[in-house]
């Protein structure tokens, strides 16, 4: 007898000889990198490198050896992931659930989908493994019997209500993945939403709104009007009436954070009264050149602004990247010199910010912040924060679903990676203190109105490029700040980010916060004697989840340092790699 979850399951069959598993905490073999640089042709290279990001911080990667027509090798994986997305709102007494198919700052020819829960957070992990495991089931028999086996173990009522909220980001195989996970979904017999192109902070918003609709902690309309309207309006009242010095040039990688830049920028105060937005790299009729020279990813890697900018000497340039999760800032100085201003700096540009506005709050004794970073970050910020602003950092692994949590543990947490994602997450408390709290005078009203709506401007679910980018833009105007000066509040470390390619990355184990190696046995020994030997030296090694590399940081006094420091620590790396 036919059963529709096989038969969904059939229709879109997996691609034999592939394994789909987790980025972040890849698995022995499964390697992106080599994947591609050992892939010559157009297909193959298509192919392996596409990958599957099962939830946030989680990348998934297809692996293979032989050349398939690279349309094929998600489809299998959307149908189930529809499936999953079904199970877990089931699980949640038909919460929504969100499904974003996006591949982010990756080439316009990969593609990967992310699970969202009911407040617009990442994926439990425990259901990471769940998606994981039905990504590899290998036909539809299979598929249904671990789709029972989950439902009975999780005594998931397969009657009740399902609920699943779609968008994608604007690549090329978007429409064909969107069928392919809609397949699962009335397979599973969901409710399904479907919102089109959205950046993934947006697709974020709507499920948090969508959940908390008609409760105290409503968090706004779950429409894209509604995502406009909250924060124009609060870019506007956090403002209070400063206006943001020049104007502010944003690189919207060809993604779709472009389009929606554009409808945001409707709903900000007219030019001229407030912030002037250049848009710029925002065409996605072209898809091919998503990503391309341009970009977030492209800027931070690089260290230098796309080569189409066309801007002057302290005009400030922000860039998203391909789905608008991720921002960093830059400009030239007045000598013509690229400046980076990542997501370190916004970090501490915020904290600061928030940490004066809850003491002109006169909340200083009953709201801490805190600020939590990866090892990443350049050890000057974090001097920084810990020095001048006297406030606590965390630090965690890579990967925002760990910034995250710490964050929550913290009455505001700050949390950025160096490469631009994050957001300011308010707990629960803090939110209650900030909503009751009675000024005193009217230096303390103006601070809490300032606070009140900078809590509606940040995006509180998830890292959001745009909402990031008028955030920063608040804190320049309110301090009267260019660029420069914001940049002049400390001078990072030099420092020197290297790859290095070995046979078997998962032999490299990290601890404390993935700043010291367990091992290879002694390494981590021969890397602090390296480290010892320079000024102000810091150096750590990590594989990376996403690639099948080990990364190597290493930060001194002095450039040359940096860069000797980070050669040493490489070759020790390397060597310990290949015996
Ligand atoms: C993923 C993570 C990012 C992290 C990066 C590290 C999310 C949404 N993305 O892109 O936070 O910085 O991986 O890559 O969590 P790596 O492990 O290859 O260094
Ligand atoms: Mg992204």
């Amino acid at each position: 007898m036919s059963n529709p979850i096989v038969d969904a399951v059939q229709k879109h069959p997996a691609p034999e000889g592939l394994k789909y598993t987790y980025g972040t905490a890849g698995d022995k073999g499964v390697s992106l990198t080599n994947a591609r640089m050992h892939s010559p042709t157009r297909t193959q290279r298509a192919v392996a490198s596409t990958f599957i990001p099962l939830a946030i911080g989680s990348t998934c990667t297809a692996l293979l050896s032989l050349a398939l027509p690279p349309c094929d090798v998600l489809d299998s994986v959307l149908t189930r992931v529809g499936l999953v997305a079904a199970l877990r709102s089931r699980s949640l007494k038909g919460k929504w659930i969100g499904v974003m198919i996006t591949a982010s700052h990756n080439p316009p020819e990969d593609n990967g989908v992310k699970l969202v829960e009911p407040l617009g957070n990442m994926l439990q992990e425990e259901w990471e493994v769940l998606s994981t495991e039905m990504a590899n089931k290998a036909n539809g028999d299979e598929v249904l019997q671990y789709y029972q086996d989950i439902a009975a173990k999780y005594r998931i009522d397969l009657d009740g209500p399902a609920r699943v909220v779609i968008a994608r980001d604007t690549r090329a195989s978007g429409a064909r993945l969107l069928g392919c996970v809609q397949d699962g979904l009335k397979a599973a017999g969901a409710e399904v939403k479907d919102y089109g192109f959205l950046t993934t902070p947006q697709l974020h918003y709507m499920v948090r709104c969508l959940n908390t609709e008609g409760t105290k902690d409503a968090y706004g309309t779950p429409t894209e009007k509604g995502y406009y309207e909250k924060f124009g309006a609060a870019f506007k009242t956090a403002l209070k009436g400063k206006k943001p010095q020049g104007s502010l040039t944003v690189d919207c990688a060809n993604g779709v954070g472009g389009p929606k830049l554009v409808e945001l920028i409707k709903y900000l105060p007219p030019k001229g009264e407030a912030l002037d937005i250049h848009v710029v790299n925002d065409n996605v009729i072209k898809p091919e050149s998503l990503n391309v020279d341009c970009g977030a990813d492209f800027v931070k890697t690089n260290q230098r602004a796309p080569p189409t900018s066309k801007t002057g000497p302290g005009d400030r340039c922000c860039s998203l990247d391909g789905d608008a999760d991720r921002v960093v800032f830059y400009f030239k100085d007045t000598s013509n010199v690229f400046r980076l201003l990542d997501g370190d700096r916004i970090a501490t540009l915020v904290a600061s910010f928030l940490g004066d506005q809850v003491r002109l709050a006169g909340l200083a004794d009953s709201i801490k912040i805190g600020v939590v970073q990866t090892a990443y970050a350049n050890g000057a910020a974090t001097q920084y924060v810990e020095q001048h602003l006297r406030l606590k950092v965390d630090c965690t692994a890579t990967g925002v679903k760990h910034l995250h949590h710490a964050a929550e543990k913290l009455d505001i947490g700050v949390y950025f990676e160096a490469n631009g994602h994050g957001t300011v997450i308010f707990s629960p408390d803090t939110l209650d203190t900030i909503a009751q709290y009675e000024p005193k005078n009217p230096g303390q009203a103006e601070a809490l109105s300032v606070l009140r709506a900078c809590i509606d401007l940040i995006n509180q679910s998830v890292g959001d490029a745009l909402s990031d980018a008028l955030l920063v833009e608040v804190v320049l105007a309110h301090k009267n700040w260019g660029p420069q000066e914001w940049l002049s509040t400390y001078t990072d470390l030099p420092n020197r980010l290297l790859k290095v390619l070995v046979s078997d990355r998962t032999i490299f184990k990290t601890t404390d916060a993935e700043r010291k190696l367990t091992s290879p046995e002694g390494l981590q020994k021969q890397i602090d004697a390296e480290v010892s030997k320079v000024r102000q030296g810091r150096s750590f090694a990590r594989a990376s989840g996403t690639e099948d590399a080990v990364r190597v940081y290493a930060e001194a006094a002095t450039k040359a340092e940096a860069e000797d420091l980070a050669r040493k620590v490489a070759e020790l790396v390397k060597q310990a790699g290949s015996s």
